[in-house]
C-alpha cells in the first residue's frame, strides 16, 4: 500500500469515526433541548362524558395542561365505571407520570389503587368529587392524596332547599327527585340537602326518587315513567309539583318528557336543577327551569395552580372549595350568560 493510499484510508477512517461520534451525540443533544422531554406528565382519570358539566371540565383540563404550558396530559375516560378508573390509574403508575389527577366516579373503593400510587411516589390530586374510606379499614383517606379541589355539594343542596322555602312558602310540595350516580359526592351532598328539607317540612312529600345517572336520556325515561304513573298530575288540588334534578342534563330530559305529555315546565311543574350550564341558563330565561344552583366545572387552571405549587416545593392547601352562586329569572340576563365560560 502506498503512503498516499494509507493516508487516504486514515482520513476516511477518521471521517467515519467523526460521523459516528456526532451521530451518537446528536440524539442526546436533541433530547436535552426537546420540549417533549421537558414536559410534565399528567395522567387524568376522568369520570366520563355524561353531561355538559363534564364536557366543560374536560375542555378546561385540556386547555390548562397544554404543551405550550409545559404539560403532556393523558386523559382516560372511564365511561362512569369505577373499575375503568382503577385500570387507568394503574397505567399512569406504570408510565411513571409526574402527577395523577383523579375525578372519582364514586366515593368508595380507592384504597388499593391509591396506595399503589403512594408507594410509587406519585402525587395524586383529586378534583370535583371526593373519596372516602370506610373506618374499619383503618386507613386515613387523607394520606392517599396530596390535595383536592371541587364544590361543596351539601351546600348546593341547601341552597336549592332555601330557594324552595322562600318561593313556595308553606304550600304543600309534591317532589320528584332525579338523583345523580349513586355514591358520588355530587349525588350524596345534593340528596342530603333535599333530605334535610323533607325532614323540616311536614307538607313536602317525596313522590318519586331514582338515579338518572346524570344523563339526559335517563332523566327523560324516569320522568316519562313518573307521568305514566300519574305522580305529576297538575289537577291534584293544592300540590305544587317540583322536579329536583341533580344536574342540568337530567333536567333537559325531564323537560322533554313533560312537553311531550302536554305539561308546561315552569307552570304545571317547577324544575330545580344543578350546574347552571349555558343551555340551562337560557331555559331559566324562557321559564322552563325555575332555579339552577351553579357548580363550576372550570377546574383546569385550579389543578394546574396546585401542581405548580407542588413543583415549586410548596404545600398547597389540602382542600380548596370553589365559590359558587345560583340563578333564577330574578338575577339572570343574556349578558351574564354570555360572559360566563360554560
Ligand atoms: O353536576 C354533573 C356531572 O361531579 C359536579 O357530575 C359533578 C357532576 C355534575 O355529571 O353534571
Amino acid at each position: 500500500m502506498t503512503g498516499k493510499i494509507k493516508k487516504a484510508r486514515l482520513f476516511a477512517a477518521l471521517l467515519a469515526l467523526l460521523l459516528v461520534l456526532s451521530a451518537c451525540a446528536m440524539p442526546q443533544k436533541q433530547a436535552a433541548s426537546s420540549p417533549e422531554e421537558d414536559l410534565v406528565m399528567v395522567g387524568f382519570s376522568q369520570v366520563g362524558a355524561e353531561s355538559d358539566w363534564r364536557l366543560a371540565n374536560t375542555q378546561s383540563m385540556l386547555s390548562a395542561f397544554s404543551a405550550e404550558n409545559g404539560y403532556r396530559l393523558t386523559i382516560l375516560d372511564a365511561n362512569q365505571e369505577p373499575r375503568n378508573q382503577i385500570t387507568a390509574i394503574r397505567r399512569f403508575i406504570n408510565e411513571n407520570v409526574d402527577y395523577i389527577v383523579l375525578a372519582p366516579t364514586q366515593e368508595n373503593g380507592w384504597e388499593t389503587i391509591l396506595s399503589e400510587a403512594k408507594d410509587a411516589g406519585i402525587p395524586v390530586i383529586i378534583v370535583d368529587r371526593m373519596i372516602s374510606i370506610s373506618p374499619d379499614l383503618g386507613i386515613d383517606a387523607e394520606s392517599l392524596f396530596t390535595c383536592w379541589v371541587g364544590s361543596d355539594f351539601r351546600r348546593e343542596g341547601d341552597t336549592a332547599v332555601a330557594w324552595m322555602e322562600k318561593t313556595f312558602g308553606d304550600k304543600p310540595l309534591n317532589i320528584v327527585h332525579l338523583q345523580g350516580n349513586l355514591g358520588s359526592s355530587a349525588q350524596l351532598g345534593r340528596t342530603e340537602g333535599l333530605d334535610a328539607g323533607l325532614e323540616a317540612h311536614e307538607n313536602w312529600s317525596l313522590a318519586f326518587r331514582a338515579s338518572g345517572d346524570f344523563t339526559l336520556a335517563r332523566g327523560q325515561e324516569l320522568v316519562e315513567e313518573v307521568i305514566r304513573d300519574g305522580l305529576l298530575d297538575p289537577s291534584v288540588p293544592d300540590a305544587v309539583n317540583v322536579i329536583y334534578s341533580e344536574n342540568d342534563n337530567m333536567a333537559y330530559g325531564a323537560i322533554n318528557a313533560l312537553k311531550s305529555a302536554g305539561l308546561r315546565p315552569g307552570e304545571d311543574v317547577f324544575i330545580i336543577s344543578f350546574d347552571a350550564a349555558r343551555t340551562a341558563l337560557h331555559m331559566i330565561l324562557s321559564g322552563e327551569i325555575s332555579y339552577d344552583v351553579e357548580c363550576n366545572p372550570l377546574h383546569g387552571p385550579r389543578v394546574r395552580a396546585l401542581i405548580e405549587q407542588l413543583r415549586a416545593g410548596k404545600t398547597p392547601p389540602k382542600y380548596t372549595f370553589v365559590e359558587e352562586t345560583a340563578f333564577s329569572k330574578d338575577n339572570l340576563t343574556e349578558e351574564i350568560i354570555s360572559s360566563r365560560g360554560y
